[in-house]
């Protein structure tokens, strides 16, 4: 097994100290801090995304994973010349208005750091016009609402009106989930997709920025 698969195992397997140590020995090796986050880390939360998919891994290993991934990335970041160039793209991702749930979008939001994006996580309770500044200010390939309630879900869609009468909406495209989500409702509000877990957030956010 080369060092990038032990890595990538022990991000499967959650090892935070294991992955930190294997982060940092490819590193001292010379190893490419890129290669490192592509072969190693990201390789590894692909499979924990597709076994959460197939029921095969639940909500805590994923989290426990996520932290192992977190551990790599927090040794290698650093060492990125420049970040943007070895970014696979941006995403903004939040909780929309009046909805504190915030486990699913940091799973999700965690899923997409492993895949090399750069997330920027606005948090819970997001108005639409804080998706609009941060639209501005960050310039997104893709923006990401999450909602758990139903009473909540009305929000996704002013937050699309809003990026609509600020003359961005065209400048991104809009991903939403949760768990009362569904593709119809997403159909009907104008975003551009439904995903229903981290895994497919991560496989849509890649087609959109191809
Ligand atoms: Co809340 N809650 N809750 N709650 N809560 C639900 C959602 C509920 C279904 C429980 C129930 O009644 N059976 C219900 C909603 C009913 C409805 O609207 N149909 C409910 C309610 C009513 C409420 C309160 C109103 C309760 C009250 O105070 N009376 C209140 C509302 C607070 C508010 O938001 N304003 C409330 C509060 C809370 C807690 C604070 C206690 C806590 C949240 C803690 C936190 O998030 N930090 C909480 C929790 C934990 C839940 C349940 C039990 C679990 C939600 C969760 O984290 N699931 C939930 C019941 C349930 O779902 N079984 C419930 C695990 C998570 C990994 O899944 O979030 O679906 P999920 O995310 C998935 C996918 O949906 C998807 O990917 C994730 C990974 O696979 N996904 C995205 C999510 N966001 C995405 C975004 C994407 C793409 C995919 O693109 C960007």
């Amino acid at each position: 097994m080369s060092k990038f698969e032990e890595i990538a195992e022990a991000v499967i397997e959650g090892s935070v100290d294991e992955v930190a140590d294997l982060a940092q020995g490819l590193v001292d090796g010379g190893a490419e801090p890129g290669e490192i986050i592509k072969q190693g880390l990201v390789e590894g939360m692909d499979v924990v995304g597709a076994r959460f998919k197939k029921n095969e891994m639940f909500v805590p290993e994923v989290l426990i994973s996520a932290k192992a991934m977190h551990a790599g990335m927090d040794i290698v970041k650093p060492l990125l010349a420049d970040e943007d160039e070895s970014s696979a793209g941006t995403v903004i991702i939040g909780t929309v208005e009046g909805d504190l749930h915030d486990i699913g979008k940091n799973l999700v939001a965690m899923m997409l750091e492993g895949a090399g994006f750069e997330v920027v996580d606005l948090g819970v309770d997001i108005p639409a016009d804080k998706f609009v500044e941060a639209v501005k200010e960050h310039q997104p390939e893709v923006v990401g609402m999450s909602a758990l309630l139903t009473t909540t879900m009305p929000a996704m869609e002013e937050t699309i009106a809003a990026l609509e009468e600020a003359g961005i909406r065209d400048q991104v495209k809009i991903m939403v989930g949760g768990a009362p989500v569904t593709e119809e409702f997403s159909n009907e509000i104008g975003a551009d997709a439904y995903a229903p877990d981290g895994s497919t957030s991560t496989d849509l956010a890649r087609e959109f920025v191809q």
